[in-house]
């Protein structure tokens, strides 16, 4: 059974209810779009983008219940929010290396660098100092490899596509960029670290980045010209790349392989 918002400070509850309505805004807003882009190729964009929202509006009616929050020693721990991250991130990254034209192969391997960051990111959360560090420290190297691939492999392969689609690559990923290294911070200066900053702050905090990260990054992504989504989801050259992997492709190669 839930404990209500028991352990809960009167601030950090408005913080979750500000987090849960803005997902919700977002959810019905990209729900819109989804149903406006129905049939037309780039509807992905909307519809993941509705997904992620209702996922982690979801997550923060959890924590608002008290169903995910639990308390450990002395603080409150919000563990719904790994919950929501290991869905989320990695589904946010699809986008993007999508929009890069990234091979399949290259867009897993990054998200699983995304679910290792977020693991080890619960792991440090629900354990005390010192040890929490090093699991902060291991997740920071995950996080580090995931904005280096950023930076090189995605950029790289944009840079090959059509340049409107590129710039929409350029634009979410220095946006994305930003937001996301502002959760390792707020870490450090919350309730699991330093506690410089106020549990219900760091609430408040978190949900804005969120919506910010959910919503914001949504909005920008589904705001782009019809035209520059039904480019930028190039479902023909997954399909190719999918086909090199399977099927005829496969068996050719098959043939051709001398050791
Ligand atoms: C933690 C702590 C351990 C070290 C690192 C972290 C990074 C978290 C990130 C979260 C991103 C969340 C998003 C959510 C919503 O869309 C787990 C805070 C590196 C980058 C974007």
């Amino acid at each position: 059974g839930s404990s209500g918002s028991s352990g809960m400070t009167q601030l950090a509850l408005i913080g979750l209810w500000i987090g849960f309505i803005g997902m919700v805004i977002g959810a019905v807003i990209f729900g819109q779009k989804a149903v406006a882009m129905r049939r037309k190729e780039g509807m992905e964009f909307p519809l993941k983008s509705f997904f992620i929202v209702l996922w982690a509006g979801a997550l923060y009616l959890t924590m608002i219940l008290g169903e995910t929050v639990t308390p450990v020693k002395d603080q409150t721990v919000f563990w719904g929010r790994y919950v929501d991250w290991v869905v989320t991130t990695p589904v946010l990254l699809l986008d993007l290396g999508v929009l890069a034209g990234l091979r399949p192969k290259l867009i897993a391997g990054v998200i699983a660098a995304d679910i290792f960051m977020i693991l080890t990111g619960l792991v440090a959360t629900l354990e005390a100092p010192p040890t929490s560090y090093l699991w902060y420290i291991i997740s920071c190297g995950a996080f580090i490899a995931i904005l280096a691939s950023l930076l090189t492999e995605f950029t790289a392969s944009a840079a090959r596509r059509n340049v409107r689609v590129n710039n929409l690559f350029l634009k979410l990923r220095n946006y994305l960029i930003v937001l996301w290294i502002c959760y390792p911070i707020v870490w450090l200066l919350g309730a699991e670290a330093f506690k410089i900053i106020p549990t219900g702050v760091e609430v408040v905090i978190y949900a804005i980045i969120d919506i910010a990260a959910k919503v914001g990054f949504g909005l920008i992504l589904t705001s782009a010209a019809p035209e520059i989504l039904a480019q930028a989801s190039n479902s023909e050259s997954f399909m190719e790349a999918v086909h090199s992997y399977m099927g005829k492709g496969e068996r050719e190669r098959d043939r051709s392989y001398t050791p």
